[in-house]
């Protein structure tokens, strides 16, 4: 932090004013964080304010409020709709440091309490939400969010979604666990590039859209958010035997549960620094973000001597990585017009190296972005990476803005076609509603042919632009008018290549409904909600006759895609391409009359046996149930069999998947998964 005076200079009034200001802002920060899941300001930024009223707080102790952030564990209470559960041990979190001095300090006041010369675990320290997991008998019950450490959030039917994080331990035990739940970063990166398409605004790093995808009430977003875990703390070792914390992690792994195996086992303090070393260069090669390293002493006996303050263990650090940041220069903003007509601003900067690439462009994200940043083109700026993949400006360095700058002018007319932007309401992206923008129908296009839409194979961006340039298409219902000659005079194409794309293109006519629905690029409509639409309504024009209200009634589609959907077929240009696409032989039905599982079912792919009495239903009627879900309900039990559902008198099947250590669920855990896919 920039020009502070120590505290040991400071008088009294300056002291009150200053820890005052602090409180309220951290505060404020606090809540944008921890409820709100939405940052104001970057963590380390945070970090610098939280010490600065820590060492204010210390020298001037009149001053500590109440409700000073600092008496907080960390965290609100909690957002309505989750329940609250109140954690039966606080659940702590670390305390950190910045630098090799102050870890050493911290060493060195360890080494003293304990009279001795430990020897310390070294973790990754993950950044993601600390959750705490309570197993009973080995079934997993409940899963709570740390919360303000006293009081947490019950999350357990989102976690129960989370495939990585075991519903049954390999062994029998009561015990509560507690770990990280993140976000690997490919699932972030494909996260926020789907928002930033439906105008909704992109998580700032993997850490708050694990948070936020943790903390809402519908577990099936939680499913399709591609959320994973790591086992890190138990505070009842001693019922799984282990007596450090190297063999803990060794011992959860054994139960089934999801570990990092990064840590390493040190003697001694001198060798922390080539493990910090070697992942501050690792880091970027890691599937998921870490934001430091954790040491702790590795012997439990040692834990208990050390103890802990009413906020952090006193035997365990968290060495926080200095935030990785390059300064460059802007020198244009460009505007991209997305499939959907999204008109998104990206920085383009003087090529500079950070966290393990280099970094040309950043996006802006969106006009409100740009002014708050206040980014003009020359304008120095500091960059950084969000969840340490995507380039991010941090802010612009004033002092070194040119002194002809003038604010950057928001454009008003698409780059690509000229036509006015408008600004949608209740969005905040710009976009172009030209239905026949080029940039559209190159986007458009492409969408279209790909392998989860009509599956076109070789028509990627570089053929759909080459139609384009040459005319022979301009929209998706050309595509079909193509001729083998037309794509043998495309770069690159011989007899064929040509013939291949051909066959391709006449195979898609033929697909089912839901990948035409998809592939039209509706707005909010992926290929999921393609496919519930497609099921209920059969063939395209009865889609594009549905009344609102219809089609918000499918269970899995929101008023929102509703909207869009009608929005959509509304337009003449959309009735115009249904017939054009009925003209050239598309396939407008819905071929697939097998009810499609759903794939973000627990059950989907599993092998399930149903054995004993089983009381809430028929077990011919569970077996129906489970089988929409994509479960396979077969007859017995071998090394294949994903779980055991058992009733009241279970004889050999059950002794067989004990034996096998098969997952066994009893009726009670069936009905509450019931209750929750539903
Ligand atoms: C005690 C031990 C909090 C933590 C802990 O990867 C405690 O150990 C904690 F009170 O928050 N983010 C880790 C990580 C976090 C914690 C931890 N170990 N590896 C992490």
């Amino acid at each position: 932090m920039a020009n502070l005076e120590p505290v040991s200079s400071l008088t009294t009034d300056q002291a009150r004013q200053e820890i005052a200001d602090l409180q309220d802002k951290l505060t404020t920060y606090g809540v944008a964080y921890y409820e709100n899941d939405a940052p104001l300001v970057e963590d380390h930024v945070y970090d610098e304010l939280y010490s600065r009223l820590v060492a204010l707080e210390t020298r001037f102790p009149q001053f500590i409020t109440q409700d000073s952030p600092t008496q907080n564990v960390g965290g609100a209470e909690t957002k309505s709709g989750l329940s609250k559960v109140t954690h039966p041990e606080p659940m702590l979190s670390l305390g950190d440091v910045f630098s090799l001095e102050e870890l050493e300090e911290w060493e060195q006041r360890t080494v003293k309490a304990l009279g001795m010369q430990p020897s310390y675990n070294l973790e990754l320290k993950i950044d993601g939400l600390a959750v705490a997991l309570r197993y009973e008998q080995g079934q997993l019950k409940q899963a709570s969010t740390r919360g303000n450490g006293v009081i947490g959030e019950d999350v357990t039917a989102n976690v129960m979604t989370i495939d990585q994080v075991p519903k049954t331990l390999k062994e029998p035990v009561d015990i509560e666990v507690r770990g990280e739940i993140f976000m690997p970063k490919a699932s972030f990166a494909a996260l926020n590039e789907k928002r930033e398409e439906d105008g909704q605004e992109p998580f700032a790093n993997p850490r708050n859209a694990a948070a936020g995808s943790l903390r809402q009430l519908n577990p099936k977003v939680t499913k399709s958010r591609k959320l994973a875990a790591f086992i890190y703390y138990t505070a009842q070792p001693e019922v799984i035997g282990a007596n450090t914390q190297s063999e803990l992690l060794t011992r959860f792994a054994e139960l089934g549960l999801p570990t990092d195996t990064h840590n390493r086992v040190i003697g001694k303090m001198a060798e922390v620094k080539p493990y910090l070393d070697e992942y501050t260069q690792k880091r970027d090669q890691l599937s998921y973000g870490i934001d430091g390293v954790v040491v702790k002493v590795n012997a439990f006996d040692l834990e208990y001597d050390l103890g802990h303050t009413v906020k952090i263990p006193r035997w365990a650090i968290a060495y926080k990585f200095p935030p990785e940041e390059a300064q460059t220069v802007v020198r244009d903003i460009e505007w991209t017009v997305g499939r959907t007509g999204a008109v998104t601003p990206t920085a383009v900067m003087d090529p500079v190296f950070l966290a393990g690439t280099t970094v040309q462009r950043a996006s802006l994200h969106n006009p409100d972005y740009l002014e708050e940043k206040d980014v003009r083109i020359g304008d120095t700026v500091t960059l950084h990476k969000a969840g340490d993949i995507i380039p991010e400006i941090g802010m612009v360095i004033v002092e070194k803005r040119p002194k002809d700058s003038q604010p950057y002018q928001i454009p008003t007319k698409c780059p690509a076609c000229g036509a006015p932007l408008v600004h949608v309401e209740g969005e905040v992206v710009l976009r172009c509603i030209n239905p026949f923008c080029p940039a559209q129908i190159q986007e458009q296009l492409t969408h279209f042919a790909s392998r989860n839409a009509m599956n076109i194979d070789g028509m990627g961006p570089r053929v759909v632009a080459q139609l384009l340039a040459a005319d022979y298409v301009k929209d998706v219902a050309g595509i079909y008018r193509l001729t083998v000659e037309q794509l043998l005079k495309l770069d690159k194409f011989k007899e064929k290549s040509a013939q291949n794309l051909y066959n391709a293109i006449q195979a898609s006519k033929d697909n089912s409904l839901e990948r035409l629905l998809f592939g039209l690029g509706i707005r909010l409509v992926g290929a999921k909600a393609a496919r519930l639409i497609a099921e209920r309504f059969l063939t395209l024009p009865k889609i594009a006759a549905a009344k609102e209200g219809e089609i918000a009634e499918i269970d899995g589609i929101g008023d929102a895609i509703a909207d869009s959907v009608v929005q959509y077929f509304d337009k003449p240009q959309a009735q115009k391409l249904m017939a054009e696409l009925a003209q050239v032989g598309v396939n407008l039905e819905y071929r697939n009359n097998e009810p499609q599982a759903d794939e973000n079912s627990f059950f989907y792919g599993k092998r399930v046996v149903l054995t004993g009495k089983l009381e809430s239903s028929s077990r011919s009627g569970i077996a129906r149930w489970l089988s929409r879900h994509g479960a396979d309900v077969v007859g017995s039990v071998s090394s294949k069999t994903d779980l055991v559902i058992a009733g009241k008198d279970a004889g050999s099947k059950l002794q067989k998947a004990k034996e096998l250590d098969i997952p066994v669920w009893d009726e009670a855990e069936f009905l509450t998964a019931q209750r929750q896919e539903s």
